[in-house]
């Protein structure tokens, strides 16, 4: 064959194999015989083989996984890859719709439902309609580069189909095994003499986070696309459903079951209509999706911390099964929480194998009057941790006795105490109790905190066990020798620790807050404390009438911060953290837009929450003017403690007067 005739075969070939993959995988109607798709790529394979150079990225051929790697490599998402907030009830779904209703105050919109899958969120760029990369989700801001995996998934496509997508199109989507995937995929590792997966998510995400992509290739992993990342070169839509419908014609699959629904009542009848359906469809989910539809509502509403109040998922009722309570164990969380565990007879529950479930506490296990022996139900929702439901009494052996939690820590031996108002009863051992010390260390490298790579938990329990680590600021201190020296430790992986600290130096003051672990201090809190005040002596120094003002600290969690850096270790970690190295921005406030632009703001009294260099940089930030003298032209006085004749100026001229509080709020919103 001349090389002209073979190249124009080799296009044709192309083009009709992609035809046929797109009628088969997004259309789910395939319109010719599997035989004949298979002769079809059966040719193109021989001419490539025998041409080796006409063979492209993008040919239907190039999914059979590439070498395998020895690490993923981290890819940024430059659009946050967002995570859902939960309706576990039509109340909670009623809520999720008024808070819209009164944001936008129109009472007529649209919803998109689908089905939530279990399974695992990623993300795909496509560059001029070829795939580029594909990334997990990972901590929504960083995920790893699975690229070569998401390449051998048959219902990826690895040119977009049609015409009229952006130069830059990154689509967002689930990948998941269906049920009959999962059973021949564990039938085959039956046959293999390998490990069998517990169920088809975990299956997906074994399969997914493979570093041998030519194994990737033999799982049957699937996707539907819900949604879109970063976008450019062309407005695609106004709507998210006009979106999917796009996507569909440029081969991406969609959910078959994605419904326009006219309001929230609407949304209730699909979801029973979903659950009615659950068991026949042909993989797993775990609830429905609903997204206000126009992007321009979308936008109005925005987010916060990492959902976007736009979309909820709505989740299926938990699934029970009955199995024994052989015996409760207390566990020791980062805080001294003191959790009864149960220690269940394996059961299989919604496809994973629960042991362990939570009692929550001793008044918990009072109420349902849980009994070791008894026959319990357990029940497993989503991703939450297994709870005992309750106890079946009839089924209950004579002399079982009611279970009272001990009054001394089992790992430290400190008394426990249970404090005023408090649910949970808590080991008095502080940081002298290991389990407290080492789940705090955890926490403190994990991937959302400081995020220090290789420093996963079993190597925190054997810096513990050694003695090498007293608290967080000792690991900077670590030497190579000790750390080589460890259990499956070569001198290269020591290394790498060591590099990975000194890297992680350099934070944020957002992870730092963190990182350090205090009660009931999220990141999103963490983040809002670092927005509000800027710097972290600030922070230390904050009384509580100061903290409250911040967005998400209520009293409680105000009394928690203070407590924390009231404390005298709690202040010498710190100072050893800074002399270590640890450094973040000077001032994190984030100039994002210019909202208070061509205001002009005067600052009068004693400000509690913020210094007022800090509040007038804050303002400028916000591009608002800060000025020392009131006149006609203001428009905010901000008035303290103990405020001047400013106020009474203010008053005269008719100038709006606001305290800290809204200032604040006017800062972050
Ligand atoms: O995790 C998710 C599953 C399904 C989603 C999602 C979804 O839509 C059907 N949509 C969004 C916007 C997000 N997560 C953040």
């Amino acid at each position: 064959m001349s090389i002209k005739k073979y190249q124009s075969r080799v296009e044709s070939l192309r083009e009709q194999i992609n035809h046929h993959n797109y009628q088969y995988y997004v259309l789910d109607t395939p319109d010719i015989p599997d035989a004949e798709y298979d002769r079809l790529l059966r040719e193109l394979q021989e001419i490539e083989q025998a041409h080796p150079e006409i063979i492209s990225p993008d040919s239907p051929t190039q999914r059979v996984g590439a070498k395998p790697l020895e690490r993923f490599s981290e890819i940024k998402h430059e659009v946050p890859m967002l995570s859902l907030g939960n309706a576990f009830n039509e109340k909670e779904l009623r809520d999720f719709d008024r808070r819209i209703l009164d944001k936008l105050e129109i009472d007529n919109f649209e919803y998109v439902g689908e089905p939530k899958l279990d399974g695992l969120a990623i993300t795909i760029m496509y560059r001029d309609g070829i795939l580029d990369y594909g990334a997990t989700r990972g901590d929504g801001t960083t995920g790893e580069d699975v690229t070569q995996n998401i390449r051998t998934i048959k219902t990826v496509p690895l040119k977009l189909s049609g015409n009229g997508w952006p130069k830059v199109l990154e689509v967002r989507g689930e990948v998941f095994i269906s049920h009959q995937g999962f059973k021949l995929l564990n039938e085959s590792q039956v046959k293999k003499e390998e490990k069998t997966f517990a169920n088809p998510r975990n299956a997906a995400a074994g399969s997914l986070r493979q570093l041998d992509s030519r194994i990737t290739a033999t799982r049957p992993l699937e996707i539907f696309f819900y949604g879109l990342g970063k976008v450019d070169g062309n407005n695609l839509s106004l709507s998210h459903f006009e979106t999917l419908k796009k996507l569909q014609a440029w081969g991406l699959r969609i959910s078959p079951e994605a419904r326009l629904l006219k309001n929230v009542q609407a949304c209730l009848d699909y979801y029973k209509k979903i659950l009615k359906v659950r068991d026949s469809l042909p993989y797993e989910i775990d609830g429905v999706v609903f997204k206000v539809n126009l992007y321009d509502l979308q936008k109005k509403m925005g987010q916060v911390a990492r959902a976007p109040r736009w979309a909820i998922a709505h989740k299926f009722p938990a699934a029970e099964e009955m199995t024994r309570l052989l015996s409760i164990d207390v566990q020791v969380g980062r805080t001294g929480k003191i959790t009864p565990v149960a220690r269940l007879e394996p059961v299989t529950v919604a496809g994973v194998t629960v042991s362990n479930a939570t009692l929550h506490n001793q008044d918990e296990i009072d109420r349902k009057d849980v009994r070791v022996g008894d026959m319990v139900i357990v029940r497993r929702a989503g991703d939450v941790i297994p709870e005992v439901v309750s106890a079946i009494k009839s089924k209950r052996k004579k002399g079982a006795r009611r279970y009272k939690m001990p009054t001394s820590c089992p790992v430290c031996g400190s008394d426990i105490v249970t404090l005023e108002g408090e649910a949970h009863a808590r080991c008095s051992g502080g940081l002298y109790c290991s389990a407290q010390r080492v789940e705090a260390i955890k926490h403190f490298a994990s991937r959302r905190a400081m995020d220090i790579e290789g420093l996963g938990d079993k190597l925190v329990e054997q810096l513990d066990e050694k003695g090498l680590v007293q608290d967080v600021s000792g690991l900077f201190g670590l030497k190579l020798k000790q750390l080589s020296e460890l259990d499956r430790m070569g001198e290269k992986s020591a290394n790498n620790i060591l590099l990975a600290l000194e890297k992680t130096k350099s934070t944020t003051l957002d992870r730092f807050l963190f990182a350090l672990g205090i009660r009931q201090v999220g990141e999103a809190t963490a983040s809002a404390l670092a927005q509000h005040f800027g710097n972290l002596d600030e922070i230390m120094r904050a009384n509580l009438e100061s903290l409250v003002v911040v967005p998400d600290v209520g009293p409680v969690v105000a009394e928690n911060i203070k407590q924390f850096f009231r404390d005298r270790h709690n202040q010498s970690v710190i100072r050893k953290l800074i002399k270590a190295g640890v450094h973040w921005p000077a001032n994190p406030v984030k100039i994002t837009n210019q909202k208070l632009k061509g205001k002009t703001f005067v600052l009068t009294g004693t400000l509690v929450s913020m210094s007022r260099e800090n509040a007038k940089s804050r303002l400028k930030a916000c591009g608002a003017k800060v000025s020392s003298s009131v006149s006609k032209k203001t428009d905010y006085v901000v008035a303290g403690e103990n405020p001047g004749s400013k106020m009474s100026k203010a008053e005269a001229l008719d100038v709006k007067v606001i305290n800290e509080k809204t200032l604040g709020k006017m800062l972050v919103e």
